[in-house]
């Protein structure tokens, strides 16, 4: 049913892109008075992280085009799910997309790393640091995402993961057998297995429900996915973890990319590239501003793990790092450890 409605998608999407695109034949090397209608879809709600970042990169490109591109935004549902959305965009129904790892590990199997907890640094200047300049990530990983397909301009954030549950939760015992509700790459699954929680995968659109019957205990998100899905709500404790950062990307179709000519290339690039910091700041008012909102919403329990707290959940995380190289074969373990090395260099 999934594979059909991704099917129907893009017959609708191609079709529309034909009358509508105004895309040159063959790639010239400057585009002239030529205009441009591009879809760019993702993953989340009116006023998210996603929903700011994708609104400025219409705002910034139609701006430089001075009005000859033209950026229709299609945000979660429209299009399908988050995994149909990157589907639709390998195939060339979209020409943009948002797309997370934590949706698409079945899709770029390597991009799981990114859910391998305590992996990058608690300090977002040299996150940004790292998500520019690191070779793992901009060659490596981006190779692996190419085979499928996908062209991946950026890399980026939109906070740390927090967990909220209905037991507190304050060593990775306090995890053993909870039924926890994890976005749906395998590899989400191993990291909280590996402090003894039942993960099981449901879609984001589910999860409030899913909290609220008791189907599922607990569940991890940045806090302004906490705030807006209202989790809070169906939940009794909101843990401090900063366990791992939701990391998400800005990707293109190569095919459709390659097609443009070279100035409007740059033009892409250099609004990508200045939508680095600006993803940054987002985030960290939404977040920022969102634990005060859960607070006077509700009377949820908020937990703050100490150091040493941290440090056990840490080492027990260890399991799924060996598990990833296990499931994702010696070309993912060679991007880990190549990340690894570069996080340990850019943070010394
Ligand atoms: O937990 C999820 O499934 C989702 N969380 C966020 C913050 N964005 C989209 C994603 O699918």
């Amino acid at each position: 049913m999934k594979k059909l409605f991704t099917l129907l998608m893009l017959i609708v999407l191609t079709g529309a892109a034909a009358v509508g695109c105004g895309q040159p034949a063959e790639a010239p090397a400057a585009s002239g008075e030529e205009t441009y209608s591009w879809r760019f879809a993702h993953e989340e709600i009116d006023g998210s992280v996603q929903d700011f970042y994708v609104k400025k990169f219409k705002e910034v490109i139609e701006e430089k085009s001075e009005g000859r591109i033209n950026i229709e935004i299609y945000p979660v549902g429209q299009i399908g799910d988050a995994l149909q959305q990157a589907e639709i965009l390998q195939n060339g129904g979209i020409e943009f997309a948002i797309v997370s790892p934590g949706n698409t590990g079945t899709v770029v199997p390597e991009n799981q790393l990114f859910s391998l907890h305590f992996l990058f640094s608690d300090d977002m200047d040299k996150n940004a640091e790292i998500f520019k300049n690191s070779s793992a990530l901009n060659e490596m990983l981006s190779a692996k995402y190419l085979e499928k397909n996908i062209q991946v301009l950026a890399y980026w954030t939109e906070g740390a993961m927090q967990w909220t549950s209905n037991k507190p939760v304050a060593t990775p015992a306090d995890w053993q057998g909870m039924k926890m509700r994890t976005m749906q790459s395998p590899m989400i699954v191993a990291a909280y297995e590996a402090y003894g929680a039942n993960p099981t995968p449901v879609p984001y659109m589910e999860v409030y429900s899913g909290l609220q019957l008791n189907m599922i205990e607990g569940q991890e998100n940045p806090l302004f996915a906490i705030e807006e899905m209202k989790f809070y709500e169906v939940q009794k404790y909101l843990t401090l973890a900063s366990s791992n950062l939701f990391m998400t990307t800005t990707c293109t179709n190569p095919d459709f990319f390659n097609s443009l000519p070279a100035d409007i290339q740059q033009m892409v690039l250099e609004t990508v590239d200045e939508l680095r910091p600006y993803s940054f700041e987002v985030q960290a008012d939404l977040n920022g501003a969102a634990l005060d909102k859960i607070k006077e919403a509700s009377d949820i329990e908020i937990v703050e793990l100490t150091p040493e707290q941290r440090e056990a959940f840490q080492a027990a995380s260890v399991a799924a790092y060996d598990r990833y190289a296990q499931v994702v074969g010696a070309d993912g373990k060679a991007i880990l450890d190549k990340l690894i090395e570069e996080v340990a260099e850019m943070t010394k």
